[in-house]
């Protein structure tokens, strides 16, 4: 019996389409704030959600191999914007404000929910969506929304488990055949799922191969 959800595992021409993607030059193009700023949809997309703090602009800038291109920070809710960065002329790469997050002030936070759901929902060059894991977590209570979101649009997510670097090697199995559990659920879930961290680089190269060979 094959595994449901294995570990995305590319051949060496999908790394090198990746790696030849990345190579070209990347570049923030805007940060919108409501539906009527999104950027013509020109271009093949794919977006990157997640709970705060999850690791959505790190990796970004993990892909991208610059460090500040996507603000990081320690703080919460540091990315309030849907913000646009492009990968050579073919792709947008899009880095969503993370949901989960009490502390702002509930209108903001009601208001990015909404522009969240307004665009993962209606953007139809949105080509995959990245749903991003802490792999020491696993899927709470708060993905569940979004992942229900997406599968009632029809949107394919994938989800990619960050901060693996931060997980003690005898609970990797552990922590996957959870998340694995958890995808089962979801018709709309791409059948791999991807282990990165953005400080060791793991999982990187695969995710670049990924973004470059989606049709
Ligand atoms: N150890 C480790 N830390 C990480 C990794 N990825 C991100 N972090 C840290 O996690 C914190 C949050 O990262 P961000 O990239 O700002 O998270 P975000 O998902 O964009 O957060 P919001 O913009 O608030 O939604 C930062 O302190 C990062 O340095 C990783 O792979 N390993
Ligand atoms: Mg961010």
């Amino acid at each position: 019996m094959t595994l449901a959800f294995p570990l995305a595992d590319p051949e060496a021409p999908a790394l090198e389409a990746g790696r030849r993607l990345f190579a070209d030059e990347t570049a923030f193009l805007k940060g919108v704030v409501a539906m009527e700023g999104l950027p013509l949809a020109d271009r093949l997309e794919v977006c990157f959600a997640g709970r705060s703090n999850v690791g959505k602009s790190t990796l970004i800038n993990a892909l991208t191999g610059r460090k500040a291109l996507a603000r990081a920070s320690n703080t919460p809710g540091r990315t309030q914007e849907i913000n646009f960065f492009t990968a050579g002329d073919s792709h947008y790469l899009v880095d969503l404000p993370g949901y989960g997050f009490a502390k702002a002030p509930p209108a903001v936070v009601q208001r990015w929910q909404t522009l969240l759901k307004a665009y993962l929902s209606g953007r139809a060059t949105l080509r995959r969506a990245f749903v991003l894991i802490d792999a020491r977590h696993g899927i709470k209570t708060v993905d569940e929304e979004i992942l229900k979101l997406l599968d009632g649009a029809a949107v394919a997510f994938q989800a990619v488990l960050t901060k693996a670097d931060k997980v003690k090697a005898a609970d990797r199995d552990g922590i996957l055949a959870r998340v694995r559990t958890a995808l089962a659920r979801h018709p709309a879930a791409f059948p791999e799922i991807v282990l990165t961290s953005s400080e060791s680089g793991q999982g990187i190269d695969t995710l670049r191969a990924i973004i470059a060979t989606l049709a």
